[in-house]
């Protein structure tokens, strides 16, 4: 990206800004808004041709999408479908991502990681959770596609606090936000909630090579519903800390009956120690999954009480610190990793839950922080600050993590440096590289749960907004404001040279073996009532551009686009057969279906691709069940 002249202050002010400001230059403090406004637009200005910096791979919620935009100028580049179909890129139109949804249309996505090698992002994958149907999903960074979904994972009901992965992505933890007796499909009465439902943590296990997942092993849980979960680093290598918001094991009205306490638990999960434990047999079998009770397996999970109803929990770049916010108390709860790591060690507890110890809270919790009303998430800048989210209050604060002074530590209100207003109710905030060992700290992007209406109108849904904050400097700086898709929750920043997507496949890469290269090669062939039809896309015409079936006969097309220029991408969509499949340069696709009903149904590319992108067609001709055809070419 490169910087616009300075002469854009000039261009704003006689703009919509000056208008907006009330004029232009006629008083100093007038003066003083336009060049704020001013530089705010230059901060996040990327001129026409010019580029981003940064990647925001944001989560779409129940839009089961993951979207992708620019930082600095926040615009909208890409979606990658996951959980749900996608017509534009065929996603879930094909039979290799049909057969990744499987029934489901739709999933619930909260929380997108970046895999990480020696605690920094490595441009590999991303994996993403699927709240409501208990699965994960890894996105390939080469080509920003969904390459595998695992689940639904058993043992498990709501994904939430998922996914998060360890420092070499080992394992992504997973856990439950809600309990359930298990194994799944037993019923028992809501009331014995506390006795007969379970959560659940699990281990989904990654393959350093080709990053493929399974369900590695599983944790028992008491029922407190695990909320959110960060991985440690450095000191806090081999942890993995969860949230919960109801310690009171309610099962119904939790608005009033989670909150009863002042403290919640949170847990302390030693992810090394699991697996060992898995190694020695110390497992039961649920389901085919290798599952730990920790009240039987001793030194997996401890326990430890966090400011009321916790949302967030986040472990800071050096790993010596872990944040949980406090949600319905002003505080976030500072835990000291080395005091944490002591406790453990020397069994100094203040109880247990069902064998399950309790760390003594006040041996390791560094100070609560009174940040504002409603903190969720915490981020940082690797520089020793943290921000963090405040619903209630609608801001980001920002504040000194330890070491603090004695001053400080007697009033720890002195160590929140600064505040930032944001538009408003905000969710996650996210910080460039924040969950690594080396954020790159320039970027805050603040993700607000309500726009209450900070763009035009377009009826009673209203569009989300996120913005984005400039946190190089002492005090927080809004530069920018952005429609982002629904519904937001966390996000992951990611240089734009710490990968190089490809742009066209190898022709030698595709090993598809119904690919076919050349015109000449095209084929319809028929085995019984199988009809098989291998089809070369290329500029400006199908080969061959004619199908023939009969009612009855499973069709299967391969289409193969056979450019090698970048961008060039074919479309083939069949009318009145819900088939749309969208294949990149290099690719093969295919779909399958069953000839329905007699009649000559016209094909066509779906992606402009030349000045003859239009002539690009072809027939699918359906004759009755029994009538002879002329044999197919
Ligand atoms: Cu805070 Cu699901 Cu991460 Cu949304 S969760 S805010
Ligand atoms: Cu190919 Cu349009």
């Amino acid at each position: 990206m490169k910087h616009i002249p300075r002469t854009l202050g000039g261009l704003a002010c006689a703009g919509a800004l000056g208008l907006a400001l009330g004029g232009c230059g006629k008083q100093a403090g007038e003066q003083a808004g336009n060049e704020v406004a001013a530089d705010a637009a230059q901060a996040s200005y990327v001129a026409p041709g010019e580029k981003d910096d940064y990647y925001l791979f944001y989560s779409g919620g129940h839009s089961g999408q993951v979207y992708v935009a620019g930082i600095p100028s926040m615009r909208h580049i890409s979606t990658i479908p996951v959980f749900a179909p996608y017509p534009g890129t065929g996603y879930g139109f094909d039979e290799e991502s049909k057969a990744m949804l499987g029934d489901f249309t739709w999933g619930d996505v909260h929380h997108p990681a970046l895999s990480q090698t020696g605690s920094k992002y490595d441009g590999r994958w991303l994996f993403v959770n699927d709240n409501a149907n208990n699965r994960v999903a890894r996105v390939d960074l080469r080509d920003f596609k969904t390459k595998q979904i695992l689940g639904p994972i058993p043992n498990a009901s709501g994904s939430h606090a998922s996914s998060f992965v360890t420092e070499n992505t080992e394992y992504l933890f997973v856990s439950t936000r809600f309990s359930t007796p298990l194994p799944k499909g037993r019923v028992a009465d809501l009331e014995k909630y506390a006795d007969e439902f379970n959560g659940m943590v699990t281990a989904v296990e990654v393959d350093p090579e080709s990053g493929e997942m399974k369900v590695g092993f599983q944790i028992l849980m008491p029922p407190f519903d695990f909320d959110l979960a960060s991985t440690g680093k450095g000191p806090s290598s081999g942890y993995v800390f969860f949230t919960s918001y109801n310690t009171e094991m309610a099962h119904d009205t939790l608005e009033v009956n989670a909150s009863q306490a002042d403290r919640d638990l949170g847990a302390i999960i030693n992810w090394k120690a699991a697996a060992q434990a898995v190694r020695d047999g110390k497992a039961t079998e649920m389901e085919g999954v290798p599952v730990l009770d920790p009240a039987k397996v001793p030194g997996i999970v401890h326990l430890i009480g966090i400011a009321k109803s916790p949302h967030g929990m986040d472990v800071d770049p050096s790993g010596k610190w872990v944040v949980a916010g406090g949600k319905l108390q002003p505080t976030t709860t500072v835990i000291n990793v080395e005091k944490l790591l002591g406790a453990i060690e020397g069994e100094d507890y203040e109880g247990d839950f069902r064998g399950i110890p309790i760390v003594s809270h006040d041996s390791v919790v560094e100070g609560e922080v009174p940040v504002g009303l409603g903190p969720l998430h915490t981020q940082y800048d690797g520089r020793g600050n943290a921000y963090t989210s405040l619903f209630i209050d609608s801001a980001v604060a920002k504040w000194k993590l330890p070491p603090w002074t004695d001053e400080e530590k007697a009033d720890l209100s002195k160590v929140v440096v600064d505040k930032i207003t944001v538009h408003y109710s905000i969710g996650h905030l996210v910080v460039a590289g924040s969950d690594t060992n080396a954020p790159y700290g320039k970027w805050l992007v603040a993700m607000n749960k309500l726009s209450k209406g900070r763009h035009i109108s377009v009826g009673p849904s209203q569009p989300e907004s996120s913005q984005l904050i400039d946190i190089s400097g002492e005090k927080m700086k809004m530069v920018a404001e952005a429609y982002t898709e629904p519904e937001p929750h966390f996000a992951q920043i990611l240089k734009v040279d710490e990968i190089k997507p490809i742009e066209v496949y190898p022709k030698a890469e595709n090993t598809n073996p119904n690919a076919v290269w050349d015109l000449a090669d095209g084929k319809v062939e028929r085995e019984g009532n199988h009809v098989t039809a291998k089809i070369v896309a290329v500029r400006s015409r199908f080969g061959p551009d004619k199908v023939e079936a009969r009612v009855g006969d499973t069709v299967t097309l391969h289409v193969t686009n056979i450019e090698q220029t970048p961008d060039m991408i074919h479309g083939f969509g069949i009318n009145d057969h819900n088939i749309n499949i969208v294949v990149d340069p290099g690719e093969t696709k295919s779909v399958e279906f069953v000839a329905q009903k007699p009649g000559i149904y016209p094909f066509y590319c779906t992606n402009f691709c030349s000045a003859l992108h239009q002539e690009m067609q072809g027939y699918l001709v359906i004759r009755e069940a029994g009538e002879t055809q002329a044999p197919v070419q």
